[in-house]
């Protein structure tokens, strides 16, 4: 006996290996996009795709068996299911192996694929690889040009300076990554600020669209449309004009709160605005110079930060205030952004926080302007009283306005933005937070712009024919050339002829964001081969947008914006198959973090666990098992040792439990039905823990309750789908023997009851672990893949109890209880309550003035004393 146990041992080691080669000898999870199965729908599952970095971490390992959980269950469902996977492979760290190792960034960055790849096909992970895309490959940075060159046709890519991040020493430019508390990671160097001519995608163009859509993404978490609203951030404003006195020129300012526009006091401009110069009175000018060159190296942050002490100089000019003629003060401060509104504010002291720090600093005067609203109980707290001092921000009644007085704040905006509308001094005015896209990289590992400069022709696009504009081999680069980006260092590289004129002319020397390549990944996999655009249209008209997108929150907002704005840029065109296809991810799922006794896992900490560890211990479907045990895909996961363990212990007694079966389950017999008679009492248990436990699982996967909507909250629920198998495989073991004589208490494992219990089990198992749920599957004679099985349905008849328990109250108070039939009458029940003995005695010398029934549940009597 124990010599058979031991040979049938639970050994993922040898099975794992085995199915994942014969699943890919099957092409089991390859499929054509162009001809999806004609019976069932199509279903598009992505998790985002991993940069190289060279090993796979539990994030990782989270994030993929997510993804594969939901797109094995929807094939069994029915549908064709597209599962792609390939690497977002340019990028910053190849090219520091570059600098500090000596390696090319090709080489290294293949070889962490290498691995890498082998790490997800050990963990047995369903993707069509045929499909696979490397970002960093001419086939895909082709049409990654292309689609650079399709914005630029479309007037949504241009030029312009914007400043850079540049090491003194080095002499070159540093990637925000490579600046480390403001100095250069290699030498320490202080980081300075310089102007360089970059690359934008003109994201702003789409900035309605962008925030509109975000209302018909139901399949979003409000978190995230949330934090894209937010990024975003519309405002609906004014632009006031004040004209400079003794001079021609004129400041416009934006303001959110034109109300407040008789409380100015003076005037604050970006230390950048273009106007300083010119404004600034000759005595002020050297302290104005200096505090611009200071305000130049620091950060967007940093000059904003809530709580910095806010500074400025005058510039000796004044305004003239638009309705009341007086002059105003005008002044250049850092707390002014530069690329904001117009990089100007009318500053109202009594009412805004910064201005009224500011103001009091340096002595401008504080007129108050609005009034808290007489019956306003939530004024008092800020409003501003005389042994609190700060700004009164919230709306209210005007005073001291002349005559707008009285108004309140939301009339007041429009009254005086028509005033000033009417006398050309202003207009109204929407402002959005968010900016261009700034593309340009100055580095050597990322897609070249294709674009050349001619001395004749000036700028010019490389035409289509002449993509792609290649990478040069990178023994032919200086990675740290002095003064330019390491393309510029490649003479072959630079020079070229003009497509147009054929006289000489340069390349563009910066490569593309990486954000740029992993903003159209997701319509490449659905058709990856194409050599003669991008994508087919009607592909994409077939497959977008992605039924499921799983990933980090971190992605919450750049990636996912880029890629919206990418969608909508090619849905105007026409390539997303039609206008309307123009938002790319349906439902999206943001995994938790996974923490280590309670920390993030991170080098740095030492508490890193390796997912190859774990695979050789206990093997792929363990771990797959246990990263969906513990909490909810939206919440941190803590990785606790001792789960895992308890994880493969619960593996090995699946194996048992179905094992010591095997002679006698039947998988091709029809299931049982709880209408049958035959079945005994603890035959029927079973079938009903069987089908509750399908309908519980379903349930917490699609997040339905009843007939009504999934509750995205509620969906994916793999941690309770975890503990509905944990039930059914302690109900089996503990009910089931072999078939012996005399044993009527237990069922018999030979029964169809069992048999079918079995096969359930194994499906519902199959998305989770699918080496082992195959291995059983096919050490009991099922036919074909466990993958290729249709997903279990809950018979409805078989959900209901037999037994109900009704408790009987007097006067609401619990008194007893009983056991009936379900759906027994209410007559019935009020009649068997009643002749409870401990009931009857209560009752007696008691007048029954109302009798409450609810069947299955319970008798109240309502009594009073005779
Ligand atoms: C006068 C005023 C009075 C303001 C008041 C606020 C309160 P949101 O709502 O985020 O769009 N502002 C405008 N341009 C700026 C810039 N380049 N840098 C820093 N601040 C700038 O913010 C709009 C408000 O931010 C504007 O309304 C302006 O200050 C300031 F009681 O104008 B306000
Ligand atoms: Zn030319």
């Amino acid at each position: 006996m124990t010599t058979i146990l031991q040979q049938n041992a639970y050994t993922p080691q040898s099975i794992e290996a085995k199915w994942q080669a014969t699943w890919q000898a099957a092409k089991l999870h390859a499929i054509d996009t162009a001809n999806p199965e004609p019976s069932g729908e199509t279903f598009y599952c992505l998790s985002m795709f991993p940069y190289p970095s060279g090993r796979l971490h539990m994030g990782h390992v989270r994030n993929y068996t997510l993804g594969d959980v939901v797109s094995r269950i929807k094939r069994m469902q029915g549908y064709t299911v597209l599962q792609p996977m390939g690497w977002d492979s340019f990028g910053l760290p190849a090219e520091n192996a570059a600098i500090q190792r000596n390696i090319a960034p090709e080489a290294w960055t293949l070889e962490n694929i290498a691995y890498m790849r082998g790490q997800l096909q050990r963990l047995g992970f369903a993707y069509d690889w045929s499909r696979e895309v490397l970002t960093c490959q001419d086939d895909y940075y082709r049409w990654t040009q292309w689609l650079f060159l399709y914005l630029y046709q479309r007037g949504l890519a241009y030029k312009k300076e914007a400043p850079v991040n540049w090491c003194p020493i080095d002499q070159t430019v540093l990637a925000n990554e490579q600046v480390i508390d403001g100095k250069c990671w290699r030498d320490g160097a202080l980081v300075e600020k310089k102007r360089l001519s970059q690359w934008f995608f003109k994201t702003t163009a789409y900035a309605d669209q962008l925030l509109d859509n975000l209302e018909t993404l139901s399949g979003w978490p409000e978190r995230v449309k949330t934090m894209q609203a937010r990024w975003i951030d519309r405002s609906l404003g004014t632009e006031v004009k004040f004209d400079i006195a003794d001079s021609d020129f004129a400041i416009d300012v934006y303001t959110t709160r034109a109300d407040t526009l008789m409380g100015v006091t003076y005037l604050a401009l970006a230390p950048e605005h273009p106007l300083v110069a010119h404004v600034t009175r000759p005595e002020h000018l050297a302290a104005v110079e200096s505090y611009q060159q200071e305000a130049k190296n620091k950060s967007e942050l940093d000059r904003t930060a809530e709580g910095r002490e806010k500074t400025g100089v005058p510039l000796g000019s004044y305004a003239k205030h638009p309705i009341s003629g007086k002059l105003i003060p005008i002044w250049v401060a850092d707390y002014v952004l530069a690329d904001y509104g117009t990089g100007a504010v009318m500053a109202v002291a009594a009412h805004d926080e910064r201005d009224f720090e500011f103001a009091k600093k340096y002595n401008l005067p504080i007129i108050e302007v609005i009034s808290a609203p007489a019956n306003c109980d939530s004024g008092d707290q800020s409003s501003l009283s005389n042994d609190k001092p700060g700004a009164y921000t919230d709306k209210g009644i005007l005073i001291n306005s002349g005559d707008f007085d009285g108004l309140d704040s939301d009339a007041a905006k429009e009254q005086i933005t028509q005033f000033l509308t009417a006398r050309q001094l202003g207009q109204a005015k929407v402002q959005y937070r968010l900016r261009d896209w700034l593309v340009s990289r100055q580095r050597f590992w990322g897609a070249p712009i294709p674009i050349v400069y001619c001395e004749k022709c000036g700028t010019v696009a490389v035409p289509e024919s002449e993509l792609p504009v290649k990478l040069p081999s990178a023994h032919d680069v200086d990675f740290q050339a002095k003064g330019k980006s390491p393309l510029a260092s490649c003479d072959a590289f630079v020079n070229t002829v003009c497509p147009n004129c054929e006289g000489p002319a340069t390349r563009e020397t910066d490569t593309m964001d990486t954000f740029v390549c992993s903003s159209w990944y997701y319509l490449r996999f659905v058709d990856p081969h194409n050599t003669s655009q991008p994508f087919d249209p009607a592909l994409i008209a077939r497959w977008l947008p992605v039924d499921q997108y799983i990933g980090g929150i971190e992605h919450a907002i750049l990636h996912l914006m880029y890629a919206r704005f990418f969608m909508m840029a090619l849905a105007d065109g026409g390539l997303t198959g039609c206008k309307e296809n123009q938002e790319p991810f349906k439902q999206l799922l943001t995994q938790g973090m996974v923490l280590k006794d309670g920390a993030k896992m991170s080098k740095s900490k030492g508490n890193v666990v390796d997912p190859d560890e774990i695979l050789k211990t206990y093997g792929a479907d363990t771990a797959r098992f246990f990263i969906l045990s513990d909490s909810p895909p939206q919440a941190d996961f803590d990785w606790k040792d001792s789960g895992v363990e308890g994880c493969f212990r619960f593996l090995q007694r699946v194996w048992r439990v179905v094992s010591d079966a095997r002679s006698l389950v039947n998988l091709s017999a029809p299931a049982p039905s709880i209408l049958d008679d035959t079945l005994t009492g603890n035959q029927k248990d079973l079938l009903r823990m069987t089908h509750q436990t399908i309908a519980g699982i379903s349930r917490d996967i699609e997040g339905k309750t009843s007939a009504s909507e999934p509750d995205l909250n509620a969906s994916f629920q793999f941690n309770t789908v975890v503990s509905k198998l944990r039930e059914l495989v302690n109900f089996m073991s503990k009910h089931a023997i072999q078939s012996e004589p005399g044993s009527q208490e237990n069922i018999d494992s030979s029964c169809p009851v069992y048999s079918f219990a079995v096969s359930s089990l194994l499906k519902l198992l199959a998305p989770l672990c699918p080496h082992i749920s195959e291995e059983l599957w096919h050490r009991l004679g099922g036919s074909g893949f466990i993958h290729e099985q249709a997903w279990p349905v809950a018979d409805p008849a078989a959900l209901v109890a037999e037994h109900a328990t009704v408790v009987v109250q007097i006067n609401g108070k619990l008194r007893d209880q009983f056991e009936v039939a379900t759906d027994t009458p209410k007559e019935a029940l009020e009649a068997t309550a009643r002749l409870l003995p401990k009931i009857a005695g209560l009752l007696e010398k008691q007048t029954i003035v109302k009798t409450i029934v609810v069947p299955n549940k319970l008798v109240n009597f309502v009594v009073k004393p005779i």
